[in-house]
């Protein structure tokens, strides 16, 4: 039976960067859940009998959420329901899976790398046919209906089986489970020479992947150790848990501390590598060196030509604003097109249809390539494998030799996190007032050469997005980048970039904020961050 239910708005179901985020108590209240998939499906139209994917991260209310979407899918008129087993699909196995069956959409359900439980973080996200998130017109759209809706639809049945593969019905509509695993790993073999991989394996080179205890556990395990045949225990914490084992699932340099001192250690392996708790962010550490995610992107852009997937070379690199810009000097060398998209993987998507861009990136270590359309974390480590094992290099001098022939690009991320919402938007309110005034004006030695609020102009479908993070440059192409968190669950998170550049060969070694030490340090004098946040330092530092 179909039921149709009376509800009210909340009234703060705004998508953010990716996908709605809110504590899971926020999600527990009676319809809120409920309100934002049925403003999904009254934001799409033409949906009657198609597929719709459905899986998430494995966190806390996963299959809660799980059973609702399908339920309220076959109230509303889909035909097929693909789920992963468990309820389980990591965010780029979603977005294969939507696009091999060549669903209408898919929904995931995660909060990414924030941490999950009882009291933390939830998220819900929808994807549109191509397997990646859905643009700003769909989700502005969304968020509109949220404001307005009065009823959903549901069908009364009982909870669905997610534990067996097979198909059951719910109301006419059909309910498959898949295999969580399988597509994916049937791509990434079609991209990369597993044979090279498995070769170096024998040979005695040594992996590790830490999962932390989410999403990427069993889709390391099997590629990692069962196909290329890295030795039992490469793949660390890959049981995914619905707390993550009480860890933020954040592949960075705070939570994958054990990771980094393991590969900092003398007795350190060739390469380690995490992921986060929806699988499309990526960590790649070398031993003694931890590669930036912004120098990792112009590296795979570099490289990329040595896996078979991308033998044919790339037509184009896309990456997004705060992004250093080590990737457009490689696009520069191989004669290919660079583009400059605002935070959010959502704005890749159009160039990677065109076939204008083949690989993406961000400086918050997402990166992936026109195989789906997420972020992509154990592709990341795959294609790094797959260039360790043509170039038969460490990770330290196949990053060296990239900065001897490109220069390198200092770069790091300050966080201020949970900062006053007031506060935050204070400080960004000011330096909008200030931009016009800033250049030709110096700051000790850094004179500032321009001063804007990135707006996107959308080459294919003429969109303009505004007020994408302010950036600083000044003479000599060093910059600061502020922007406000869209992901955030609690206050508000401001954070900074700071980029510099670095021909010189002789002056590849300083310690990174020391490099940057003066353009922090500017930074904070035009924005007024201590005074205004009350913080005299980052929470986090990338
Ligand atoms: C952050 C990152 C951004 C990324 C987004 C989603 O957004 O900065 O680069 O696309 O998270 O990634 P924000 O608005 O908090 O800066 V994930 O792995 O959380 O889906
Ligand atoms: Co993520």
């Amino acid at each position: 039976m179909i039921t149709t239910v009376s509800t009210t708005p909340y009234g703060d179901q705004k998508p953010g960067t990716s996908g709605l985020r809110k504590k899971v108590p926020v999600f527990q209240q009676k319809n809120y859940a409920e309100n934002f998939i049925q403003s999904i499906f009254d934001s799409l139209e033409g949906f009657k009998g198609e597929t719709l994917v459905i899986g998430g991260d494995g966190r806390f209310y996963n299959r809660e959420v799980i059973q609702l979407a399908i339920k309220m899918a076959a109230a509303n008129g889909f035909g097929r329901v693909l789920v992963g087993r468990g309820g389980i699909l990591s965010t780029p196995a979603a977005s294969n899976v939507i696009r091999k069956y060549k669903a209408f959409g898919g929904i995931v359900l995660s909060a990414s790398h924030n941490p999950g439980g009882p009291t933390e973080d939830f998220g819900i996200k929808y994807n549109i046919g191509n397997g990646g998130p859905a643009p700003e017109k769909i989700t502005d759209a969304i968020f509109a209906r949220t404001k307005a809706i009065d009823t959903y639809r549901i069908a009364d049945v009982a909870n669905i089986n997610l534990d067996h593969e097979g198909t059951q019905e719910v109301e006419g509509m059909t309910v498959t489970v898949i295999d969580p695993v399988t597509d994916y790993a049937a791509l990434m073999e079609q991209l990369f020479d597993f044979d090279a991989i498995r070769k170096m394996f024998a040979g005695g080179f040594r992996v590790v992947f830490d999962a932390m205890s989410a999403v990427t556990g069993p889709y390391a395990k099997e590629i990692i150790e069962n196909r290329l045949g890295a030795p039992k225990g490469s793949v660390l914490n890959f049981m995914p848990l619905p707390d993550f084992g009480g860890h933020h699932p954040d592949p960075n340099l705070v939570h994958a501390r054990a990771l980094y001192e393991t590969m900092m250690a003398p007795d350190a392996p060739d390469f380690g590598a995490a992921s986060d708790g929806d699988g499309d962010r990526n960590l790649i550490i070398g031993k003694g060196i931890f590669v930036t995610p912004s120098d990792s992107l112009a590296l795979l852009a570099a490289n990329a030509h040595l896996a078979p997937g991308y033998a044919k070379g790339l037509a184009g690199i896309a990456r997004s604003m705060p992004t250093s810009g080590a990737a457009d000097r490689v696009a520069e060398k191989l004669g290919i097109g660079i583009y400059e998209t605002p935070t959010g993987w959502k704005f890749f998507g159009n160039l990677l249809d065109e076939g204008m861009a083949t690989i993406c990136g961000e400086e918050s270590a997402g990166t992936g390539s026109s195989h789906v359309r997420e972020k992509d974390g154990l592709w990341a480590v795959l294609l790094w494998l797959n260039i360790l094992a043509v170039r038969k290099k460490s990770v330290l001098d196949i990053v060296r030799q990239h900065w001897a022939t490109y220069g390198r690009n200092y770069y790091s991320r300050h966080d201020y996190e949970e900062v006053d919402s007031d506060a935050a938007n204070g400080l960004v309110t000011a330096l909008r007032e200030k931009l016009a005034a800033l250049p030709g004006q110096s700051f000790g030695a850094l004179t500032v050469a321009t001063a804007d609020d990135f707006a996107y102009h959308d080459p294919v479908d003429k969109s303009v997005s505004k007020n994408q993070g302010i950036r600083i440059l000044f003479e000599g192409g060093s910059r600061v980048v502020f922007r406000l968190s869209g992901t955030g669950t609690s206050g508000a998170t401001l954070r900074v970039y700071i980029e510099r550049y670095e021909p010189d060969a002789t002056r590849h070694d300083i310690e990174t904020q020391a490099a940057l030490a003066d353009l922090i340090a500017v930074a904070d004098e035009i924005a007024g961050i201590g005074t205004r946040t009350g913080r005299d330092a980052p929470s986090v530092i990338t």
